[in-house]
C-alpha cells in the first residue's frame, strides 16, 4: 500500500481531530479511539485476508465434527501457533513526579499483566523489553507525533511500541495503525523520498491514566491498550462503517452493528433485522474497560493471519 501524502495528511486529521472515528461520542465523555478508517485497499486486503481465515475455521470445524474429537472452540484455539510480542514502552512526561506522567514502572508492569490476560485465548503474549522516559513537554500532551516516533521507535515490524503521554489532542484515549504492506510503502522502499514513513508511525498511543490503576474511571483497567493493539493486529472496530447495511468489520462470527456501545448495555441491538445482539464485551468496542472481555473466534484467527501476513514476512529489514 501506498499512501500519499494527501492521503496520510486526512488520516492523521482524523486522526486527530473531530473526524469521524470521534463520532457519536456521548456528550461530556471521552473519544475512546482514533484510529484512522480503513483506506478502501486495505478494506479490500483486509476482506480477503478475513475470508481465508473463515474458510480455514470452517474447514477445521468440519473435520472437528467429523471425528466428533475436541470442541471446536478448542480446536480453533489448537490450531493457532502462540506467538509473543515484544513491546517497548515509550513514557512521555513533563518532569519526573507521578503526577508529570512519571509513571512507576509496576504500573507498567500491570497493563503488560492485563494485555497478556485479555489475549492469552488468542494465543498472543507480549513480552516487555524496556521502558524509556522522556520529558517533553509537547510530547507528554501527544503533539509532533512524528518527532516522538521518530525519536524513540524500537524494533522491528513485528515489534510493538506502546507511547503513553499523559494525555492526547481532542480527549481522545488511544490510537493505532493498521498494519500495511511495508514493503509497498513509499518511505520505506526511498528514505530520502516523499510520503509517510509507516514504519515509524507504526504503534500504538496512549494517554497514560487509563493504564490499570489510572485515575481515567470508567476507562483505567487497561483495556485501551486491549483495544488499540487489537488494531494493530489489523482488527477493525465490531460497528466497522456503514451501518447496519454497511461492510461491517469484515469478520462474520462478530454481529453486524450500527454504531459505537458505550457503557454495558447488556442485550443492545442496535440492527435488529440483522442475526445477532451486538457484541458489547468485544474488545473492539466502546463499552466501558470493566464491560470489555473478549475477543471472538474468528477475531483471534484473523489477528494471527494479518501478523503473519503484514508483519512476520516484511521484505527487507527496517535499518
Ligand atoms: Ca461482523
Ligand atoms: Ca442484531
Ligand atoms: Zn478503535
Amino acid at each position: 500500500m501506498i499512501f500519499s501524502k494527501v492521503a496520510l495528511a486526512a488520516a492523521a486529521m482524523m486522526a486527530s481531530s473531530t473526524g469521524v472515528v470521534a463520532k457519536g461520542t456521548q456528550p461530556g465523555s471521552s473519544n475512546r479511539c482514533g484510529t484512522p478508517h480503513m483506506t478502501p485497499e486495505q478494506v479490500h486486503n483486509y476482506n480477503t485476508l478475513a475470508s481465508q481465515s473463515m474458510n480455514k475455521l470452517n474447514a477445521l470445524k468440519a473435520n472437528a465434527q467429523k471425528t466428533g474429537g475436541s470442541s471446536i472452540q478448542k480446536v480453533e484455539i489448537e490450531d493457532l501457533q502462540e506467538k509473543e510480542i515484544k513491546i517497548y514502552v515509550h513514557v512521555l512526561a513533563n518532569g519526573t513526579k507521578v503526577e508529570d506522567g512519571y509513571l512507576e514502572e509496576s504500573q507498567i508492569h500491570e497493563q503488560i499483566s492485563v494485555l497478556n490476560a485479555d489475549f492469552s485465548s488468542a494465543k498472543l503474549s507480549f513480552r516487555l523489553q524496556n521502558i524509556s522516559y522522556t520529558i517533553n513537554s509537547t510530547w507528554a500532551v501527544g503533539d509532533d507525533e512524528e518527532g516522538f516516533k521518530s525519536h524513540l521507535r524500537k524494533g522491528e515490524y513485528t515489534d510493538l511500541n506502546l507511547y503513553f503521554p499523559i494525555t492526547l489532542p481532542d480527549s481522545l484515549l488511544g490510537y493505532a495503525y493498521f498494519p500495511v504492506f511495508l514493503s509497498q510503502d513509499q518511505a520505506f522502499n526511498n528514505p530520502d523520498g516523499t510520503g509517510q514513513d509507516m514504519f515509524t508511525l507504526d504503534g500504538v498511543v496512549i494517554r497514560s491514566d487509563t493504564l490499570p490503576f489510572g485515575t481515567f474511571a470508567p476507562f483505567n483497567l487497561g483495556r485501551t491498550a486491549t483495544h488499540e493493539i487489537g488494531h494493530w493486529f489489523g482488527l477493525d472496530h465490531t460497528f466497522g462503517s456503514g451501518g447496519c447495511e454497511g461492510k461491517g468489520d469484515m469478520i462474520s462470527d462478530t454481529p453486524v452493528e450500527a454504531s459505537p456501545a458505550y457503557g454495558c448495555q447488556v442485550g443492545r441491538d442496535s440492527c435488529p433485522n440483522q442475526e445477532g445482539l451486538d457484541a458489547v464485551h468485544n474488545f473492539m468496542d466502546y463499552s466501558d474497560d470493566d464491560c470489555l472481555t473478549e475477543f471472538s473466534p474468528l477475531q483471534k484467527a484473523y489477528m494471527h493471519s494479518a501478523y503473519e501476513t503484514y508483519r512476520q514476512n516484511v521484505y527487507g529489514v527496517k535499518k
